[in-house]
């Protein structure tokens, strides 16, 4: 009975009038649903999204119909086809160092900020050593991998130069890198090609592959990167930011990033909505209870809501009182099946992951 009890509402964007109709046409003809613009019908506008409703066996039928149609219902019918498989099987595992992504439970990013201006964490692990201690000690609490980064990204930050970047995090790499899997969260290739060359197995990247030379270190050591949207820049995005569709405007462009990063050789992606990168609380909010259409794109899915302002703001609190906030934001987020959190606090973390995941999967 799977088939006809599990139900998906999907939402295109930007048909053709003529494929709308059709659409609404075929959809209901299968017992599905299809609402589309109001002057669909007599042509009176030139696009029309359409958000469907429909079982998984009537959505396999719709798909055999519209792969015979013409005015991008072929295509539209490939989407439908790759957001059920998503839906259904996740995306397709791959591995980078010891770490296969996705894993059959939520893996656990712990978050070292060798800087001295970080929001929440800023000066206290820029000495070397302290670091490296921060690092193990966020291992042995449940931590899969840890996080490093050189340069804040905290609104209204500087940014630093490849070689004082470089100065901060390479020493801690190099004591690291045979420990415990490393991502390096950077934006630039130079500090990117090193810092895989020295062993991290994955590049966190808030640009979303905007930099060529980051891209072609990726491609040459086969590693993971991780794709996130950001709206401007640090400097200015939280410069009264503003969306149309929040949700479907971070898949839209997820999705150029993704292309992008294929064609320059890219294997192993991760997609991660930002939070906090030139958004509003409730345009936070929105994406937190968005994520299954992020994840819906087919890649694993991160997400980074540890401490941040909308938190702050939702509770009234400073930065030091948001962790209950936080574990709140990743329960729902492994609710809604990401693979990868990434925390400051990595025990508390963990266990209300691994809570969250058990609740969510059904081992039978
Ligand atoms: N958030 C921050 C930094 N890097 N990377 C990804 N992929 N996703 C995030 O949400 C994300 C990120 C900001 O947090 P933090 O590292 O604690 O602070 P800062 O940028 O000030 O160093």
């Amino acid at each position: 009975m799977g088939p006809k009890t599990r139900s998906y509402t999907l939402h295109a964007s930007g048909l053709q009038v003529a494929a709308a109709n059709i659409l609404k046409q075929e959809m209901l003809a299968i017992g599905g649903e299809a609402a589309i613009a109001r002057g669909t019908v007599n042509c009176s506008v030139e696009k029309s999204d359409a958000i469907m409703h429909a079982t998984l066996k009537q959505y396999h039928q719709l798909v055999g119909k519209l792969g015979q149609q013409p005015f991008g219902l072929k295509e539209l019918a490939e989407g439908i086809e790759g957001a059920l498989e998503a839906a259904e099987n996740g995306p397709v595992p791959f591995k980078t160092g010891a770490l296969t992504i996705p894993s059959p439970h939520p893996l656990i990013m712990g978050i070292l900020n060798v800087t001295p201006d970080s929001f929440s964490d800023g000066g206290q692990y820029i000495d070397r050593e302290r670091a490296v201690e921060h690092a193990r000690r966020m291992m042995e609490k449940g931590a899969d991998m840890v996080d490093i980064g050189g340069e804040s990204t905290r609104p209204f930050s500087e940014g630093v130069s490849a070689s004082e970047e470089w100065e901060r995090v390479g020493p801690v790499i190099a004591q690291l890198a045979d420990e415990c899997p490393l991502s390096v969260d950077t934006c630039k290739g130079e500090v990117a090609r090193r810092a895989l060359e020295a062993g991290a197995v994955m590049i966190n990247n808030v640009t979303a592959g905007s930099d060529p030379v980051l891209l072609k270190a990726v491609t040459e050591q086969d590693a993971a990167l991780v794709l996130m949207h950001m709206k401007g820049t640090p400097r200015d995005m939280q410069e009264n930011p503003e969306y149309e569709d929040v949700v479907r405007e971070v898949c839209q462009f997820l999705q150029e990033r993704v292309e992008r990063a294929k064609e320059a050789g890219v294997r192993k992606i991760i997609l991660d909505p930002g939070i906090g990168f030139g958004k509003t609380m409730e345009h936070n909010l929105t994406l937190l209870r968005g994520l299954d259409s992020i994840r819906s794109l087919g890649y694993p899915v991160l997400v980074g809501a540890s401490r941040k302002s909308f938190i702050g703001e939702v509770l009234d609190l400073g930065v030091e009182e948001r962790s209950e906030g936080s574990l709140a934001a990743l329960s729902i987020a492994v609710a809604k099946g990401v693979d990868i959190l990434r925390v400051h606090d990595v025990r508390e973390s963990y266990r209300a992951a691994m809570m969250a995941a058990a609740i969510r999967d059904e081992h039978t």
